[in-house]
């Protein structure tokens, strides 16, 4: 196999065709994430997840790429063959995050990106809207084990909007919502004031700020960039009333998802998806339903987003 090293770092990234004239023309695109695909869900539903999150950032008016690495290869905008390779190999497949990004490339590995990973990869193929489920956090046990997600360091440095349904409660949500304004990441509730916690529609803190529609958010993320105010914005999107669950059926099972993670000493980039994974064994299929659900209402309003971003750039162009 020869050497993957290339001159400049745009040699290691693969843009999709589509995804790159939808760039040069200035139509909006979403970044989409694999490892929820990989890590976040079971085959063969995160195959058929991933493929309507494409389809429906498509029926809103924004062109989907999903991001993933491929045999060292950065990529912005994966076919469905590839699509459905990742889906079947599922955890085979490693999960990269920022630190791991380098190691894949030298290696000549696939990977899975998280929000972190994912966004890094947005903003090198120039795209600046990423819908996906939930971010990473703050865990709880933070006194213990020093585990924060690369995802909100990366929220701090790169210009991304991620479009979410807020933080799990397998983490410390509060301590999240610290983390983000220490760092300046705004988070801003669309139609709500409360933080979404997943599965619930609402958490115990309050977001920063609420927008009712998705001009005003596009409006400020302009004004974030064009200072420029380096980094991305939270925009947290609660999941659909009629898929939510009541946050203290989830409680119990999160607790003995603790307990357990602690008994088998389970540490490090393994934490996340064992908590997931347990979160979904144990309640079923109603969790991967309403998963699904708060996924494909995120890709709707990134790609209004994104479509608004665009409108209001050509039109402040063609006001000149
Ligand atoms: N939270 C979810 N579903 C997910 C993840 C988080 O509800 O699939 C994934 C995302 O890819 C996120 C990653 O970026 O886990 C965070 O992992 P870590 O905590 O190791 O940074
Ligand atoms: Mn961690």
């Amino acid at each position: 196999m020869s050497s993957p090293l290339r001159k400049n770092n745009n040699s290691y990234l693969d843009v999709n065709p589509s995804v790159k004239s939808a760039i040069d023309n200035g139509e909006p695109v979403v970044a989409l994430e694999s490892t929820i695909i990989c890590h976040g869900m079971p085959y063969p539903k995160n195959l058929e997840t991933a493929l309507n999150v494409e389809k429906t950032v498509k029926q809103n008016g924004a062109i989907p790429a999903t991001v993933a690495i491929l045999d060292g290869r950065l990529k912005a905008g994966i076919s469905e063959d590839e699509m459905h390779f990742l889906a079947k190999q599922g955890d085979k497949i490693n999960k990269v995050s920022r630190r791991d990004i380098p190691l894949s490339i030298a290696r000549q590995n696939h990977g899975a990106t998280t929000v972190a990973a994912t966004m890094i990869i947005a903003s090198l193929a120039k795209i600046s809207f990423f819908a996906t489920g939930g971010i990473g956090g703050v865990h709880r046990n933070i006194n213990e084990s020093l585990d924060v997600s690369a995802d909100l360091t990366e929220l701090a440095k790169t210009n991304v909007a991620v479009v979410c349904s807020g933080v799990k409660s397998i983490l410390d949500i509060p301590k999240t919502m610290e983390y983000l304004e220490t760092h300046g990441v705004p988070v801003i509730g669309y139609k709500t004031k409360a933080m979404p916690a997943f599965y619930s529609r609402e958490s115990q803190c309050l977001v920063d700020y609420s927008c009712e529609n998705t001009r005003q958010i596009a409006e400020i993320l302009k004004i974030k960039w064009d200072i420029p105010l380096m980094g991305g914005i939270v925009v947290a999107n609660p999941i659909p009333e009629e898929y939510s669950i009541d946050s203290s059926k989830i409680a119990n099972v999160i607790d003995g998802a603790l307990k357990e993670m602690k008994l088998k000493k389970i540490t490090g980039k393994r934490t996340t998806p064992f908590l997931l994974s347990k979160v979904a064994e144990k309640t079923g299929g109603e969790s991967l339903e309403a998963n699904i659900q708060l996924v494909l209402n995120n890709a709707r309003l990134a790609a209004k987003i994104a479509s608004d971003y665009n409108d209001l750039k050509s039109a402040i162009k063609n006001e000149k």
